[in-house]
């Protein structure tokens, strides 16, 4: 059921099997996104779907841009009102994140419970966050939606709600710091702000626990691929077929959240580490982006990025192009590239695909594990144009870094001097730091 688990403090009764949605859309015909409506729609049906809600009806307006007051028009949002009635809608779900203004004039002239795609996605994100560091930042995500939205009537903390943080203040602990006139929006305000620093905090924890890893893996001397991508086009199950894991590959939106990586040796023998990861999708609030730092950060610090395009969706290019967006905002979209056509056993004719629109493009089904060779291969291709090359002098006692550029690099010449072993040749980039202070500079 859509509340359950991101509302936390809303009480939501029983549930009565999927709630009955309504989506409801503006064309803003202002807006300069690739996406027409119809395909948001779409979109955000399959979002309600996943969340757990039957979509009864549909409603859209074309406008400059959505009404600052109420999202629709007058005389559409009176549409919506009867729509509402006849359907018997128990569930708005807007294809914007509303303002909280909208939001509460909304509620207050619908009956049913009004929410948006944020709040949608966030819901989705909450159900399927299983590892700590997930759970902390839907958690966040959520705080700092709910922040700005809150209206003193319709909210109530429960005990609860701060489950196993118990004493330390999580928000169902703050009983008995109430001051004298205090409002219970002032009161609840507090304890959201202070829950989202204490959040912030531990996903601080987080990310050097992260980074220390990150560290010990560059020890480990492998270029990072992080595997990148609108959600649903079949990361998880590429990332399967090509590292033996068993990560859950399911045809729903947004069924991985928590970063996973594993090893893999290519064709060349060279060993990578492939790191699976949360997909993107349009409309995806900078907010959000922000709460889920820790978790991007593999995409951030990764060597190499390996999109995969659903070649079999129609919208495969504007899903393609949110994907160049959100990784323009990560700065991360001009790391090197490779793009897995992925679901090429749905095309009827695969020659027909234009591999030009995307870098170092190869076709593939991760599904029926076809252009998998090739995609190494290209993988390994693109990892080699990442090598630099260096003259190095290594002195005896540093055997192993010796050892290391014979594992990972490409030796052009090598000789053993007096002061050590001098070696030309070409390494990947992310190993040039082991290597410059034995620079042969003279
Ligand atoms: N026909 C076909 N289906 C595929 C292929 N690759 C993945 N799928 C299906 O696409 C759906 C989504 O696959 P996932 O691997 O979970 O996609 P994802 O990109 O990891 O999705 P999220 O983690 O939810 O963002 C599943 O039902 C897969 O079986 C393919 O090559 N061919
Ligand atoms: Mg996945």
């Amino acid at each position: 059921m859509i509340t359950v688990k991101s509302e936390r403090f809303i009480d939501t009764g029983v549930s009565r099997g999927p709630e009955r949605a309504c989506l409801v859309a503006v064309e803003a015909t202002n807006a300069d996104s690739v996406w027409s409506v119809e395909d948001s729609l779409n979109e955000l049906t399959a979002l309600a779907h996943t969340a757990g809600a039957e979509v009864v009806g549909t409603l859209r307006q074309r406008l400059a841009h959505p009404d600052v007051a109420t999202y629709l028009g007058k005389g559409r949002l009176q549409d919506l009102i009867d729509l509402e009635r006849q359907l018997d809608c128990e569930l708005i779900i807007f294809d914007d994140e509303l303002s909280p203004t909208q939001q509460r004039n909304l509620e207050k002239a619908l009956n049913a419970r009004v929410i948006d795609r944020t709040a949608l996605i966030l819901d989705i994100f909450a159900q399927h966050a299983r590892t700590r560091e997930g759970i902390l930042q839907v958690e966040l995500a959520q705080m700092e939606y709910r922040l700005p939205r809150l209206s003193g009537q319709d909210v109530e903390f429960t005990r609860q709600a701060g489950g196993s943080r118990g004493a330390s203040g999580g928000v169902g602990g703050a009983i008995g710091v109430r001051g004298p006139g205090e409002t219970k929006l002032e009161i609840d305000r507090r304890r959201i702000r202070s829950r989202i620093s204490e959040l912030k905090e531990e996903i601080e924890d987080v990310r050097r626990q992260r980074s220390i890893h990150r560290r010990q893996r560059e020890a480990q001397a492998m270029p990072v691929i992080a595997v990148v991508g609108y959600t649903n086009a079949g990361k998880s199950t590429l990332f399967n077929a090509l590292t033996s894991a068993n990560v859950l590959a399911e045809n729903m939106l947004f069924a991985t959240l928590d970063p996973v990586t594993r090893n893999i040796t290519l064709p060349n023998h060279q060993e990578i580490l492939v790191t699976d990861t949360v997909g993107f999708i349009q409309k995806l609030p900078t907010k959000l982006i922000a709460a889920f730092r820790a978790t991007l950060e593999e995409v951030v610090e990764a060597d190499i990025l390996l999109e995969v395009v659903d070649i079999s969706h129609e919208n495969a290019i504007e899903q393609n192009e949110t994907v160049n967006e959100i990784l323009e905002e990560l700065e991360a979209a001009d790391k090197p590239r490779v793009t897995a056509l992925n679901k090429v056993d749905l095309v009827d004719d695969p020659d027909d695909i234009d591999t030009s629109l995307y870098p170092n493009a190869v076709p593939v089904s991760a599904l029926k594990k076809r252009g998998l060779d090739n995609l190494m291969e290209t993988m390994a291709r693109v990892i080699a144009e990442d090598m630099v090359e260096i003259d190095v002098i290594i002195p005896y006692r540093k055997g192993d870094l010796v050892e290391l550029f014979h594992r990972r690099g490409n030796i052009e010449k090598e000789e053993h001097l007096e002061d050590g072993v001098h070696i030309v040749g070409r390494i990947h980039r992310a190993l040039r730091g082991y290597f410059l202070s034995y620079s042969n500079a003279g």
